[in-house]
Parts: C-alpha cells; structure tokens; sequence
C-alpha cells in the first residue's frame, strides 16, 4: 500500500513546481493561447486539426469512411497539431477549440465557418450533415448514442487514470494503479458481454459508436495501449477482440489510422492529408501495430 499520510494538502493549491511525469512540459493550469499563430487553410471545405492519437482518429476514420460510401463532400485537409510541442496553444487552434485538445473540425462549406470541437460532437456533427453512420431508427440510434457517449465518459478513466498512473507518471502508485486497473477491465467486460449478442455496437450496423470506442478499446485490445495487454489479460475478452478485428480490417479505417500519425514504421504515416492520391505513396500492407 502507498503511504497516504506523506502529503498533506495545502489550504490553496498553487502552480509552484512542474508536476513531473511524461508530457509534464504542455501541463498548465491555465487555458487560452501562448502564442500568435493563425492555423492554415487548404482547399477543402472540411478542415481537420489533429493527431493521430485515438481520438484524433475517430474524425479521419469516419471521414474516410464517408468518402468510402461515396460522400465527395467530405473531402478534406487534415492538418498534423504537435501537441508535444504546444501546438493546441497557437491562438489559431484556440479559437477553433477553446479547449486546445486535438481533434477540432472547422466547416467552411457554408456562409460562415463553422467550429466543431471534442471528437464526439465532430463524429455526431459529420454524421448528420452526410446522414450516415448515426440510424433513424429510435431503438437503433439510443444504443448508437449511449455507446458514443458511453465512450466520452469511460475513455478518460483508461486514458487519464490507468494509462497516467501505470505508463506516464513519475512514481508507480498501487493505490492509483490497482483503482483503475479494475475499472478498465469492468469497462472491457462490459463491451465483452455486449459484443457477445450484437455483431456492432448498435447492433447489425457500424455505427459513429464502433468509431468512437475503437481507437481506444481495439488498441488496448491488441495490447497496443500503453504496453498493458499482458497485465489486463486483454486475449479473455474473446468478443472484444472479434469486434477489434473486425473493424481493423475496414480499408477506410486502415486508412484513418494513417492521417496525422508520426510515430510507428514510416509507411503507416501520413503526416497531413490534402488529397485522397496522398495515401498512394504509402503501402499499407505494410501497417502492423500503431
Ligand atoms: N474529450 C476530448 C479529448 C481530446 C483530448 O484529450 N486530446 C488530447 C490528445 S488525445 C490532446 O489534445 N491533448 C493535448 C493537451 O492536453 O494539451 C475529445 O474526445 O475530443
């Protein structure tokens, strides 16, 4: 057990010392730009600001699955944001997302832009407009929307909880590890269970919520996620890793997860994307793991 009683709280918390950790350097307990910059424009009217982390590529999964149906309208420029390096700071990025997290849409197709930010708004956002991959059918669209959204309130406790306390933080803590540890593997069961009667998340169809929920829990599935696999004994969630491999063998998912990527082998990165041809110069039998 860690020793609770070593720090004790002050009256009023203050930002007097770097937090420590990997990506310590873009913390800050403040919002707003650090610096001028204005984010490029390209020629499409659907501009895209990301990275390919997973949930970055929910937004060009859906896009290149839009294209896939057919949609030419969701043509698009999806431009490479560093956030290693501050890039969500820029006061352009800001003012396309206030929040400066990766991923933010803006729409310039009609009179005035439009501004989407947090990936399940820009995935119901883009469903909508091309009136796809979101069903009409009530029973159907609930379960599409529970999921996305069951995704928005569930990925943060994989991500900023076990994927912090068991990869990025300073020190290993039991307490924090073993308290999230518990609840992804609750979460993965109840995909599990899920996924053992309803071929999607939806139900018979992919949906926004397949899109949503993969880049996170297919990757921590494929032992992908923070190198985890092992220590959560991924392989026993058997309907799980059905659905993970069923959805990674999509060619407009093979090719969402290469848009904005610049870590893994050279050929599964596209850094930005500006035409459909851009892919032709990469060969992506050749993408393995993220
Ligand atoms: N709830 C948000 C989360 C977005 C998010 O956390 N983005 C991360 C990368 S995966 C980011 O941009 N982090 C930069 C930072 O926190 O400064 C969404 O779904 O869009």
């Amino acid at each position: 057990m860690t020793d609770s009683t070593a720090y004790v709280p002050p009256e009023v918390w203050t930002w007097n010392k770097a937090s420590g950790g990997r990506f310590a350097n873009i913390n800050r307990p403040i919002a707003g730009p650090t610096h001028d910059k204005a984010l490029p424009v390209g020629k499409h009217p659907l501009q895209l600001y990301s990275l390919a982390t997973p949930n970055g590529v929910k937004v060009t999964v859906m896009l290149e699955e839009l294209l896939a149906l057919g949609h030419a309208g969701a043509e698009y420029d999806a431009w490479l944001i560093r956030i290693g390096e501050g890039e969500q700071f820029s006061s352009g990025f800001v003012a396309a997302n206030p929040n400066s997290k990766i991923p933010a849409l803006m729409d310039h197709s009609g009179p005035k832009p439009i501004r989407v930010f947090e990936s399940g708004a820009i995935l119901m956002y883009l469903a909508e407009k091309f009136g796809a991959f979101l069903p009409t059918e009530p029973e159907a669209r609930a379960a599409c929307l529970s999921w996305l959204f069951w995704q928005m309130g569930s990925a943060p406790y994989l991500g900023g909880g076990f994927g912090h306390f068991y990869a990025y933080a300073p020190l290993k803590i039991e307490y924090a590890i073993d308290r999230f540890a518990m609840e992804v593997k609750r979460q993965l069961d109840v995909l599990d269970r899920h996924l053992a009667d309803s071929e999607y998340l939806a139900g018979a169809e992919y949906s926004i919520a397949d899109i949503a929920v993969w880049p996170w829990y297919g990757a921590l599935a494929k032992g992908l996620l923070y190198e985890a696999g092992k220590f959560l004994s991924v392989q026993d969630y058997k309907h799980v890793q059905r659905w993970t491999e069923q959805i990674a063998a999509r060619p407009a998912v093979k090719r969402g997860r290469m848009v904005n990527r610049i870590s893994g082998v050279p050929a599964s990165q596209l850094h930005e994307r500006h035409d459909a041809s851009d892919f032709d110069t990469r060969t992506q039998d050749k993408i393995g793991a993220t």
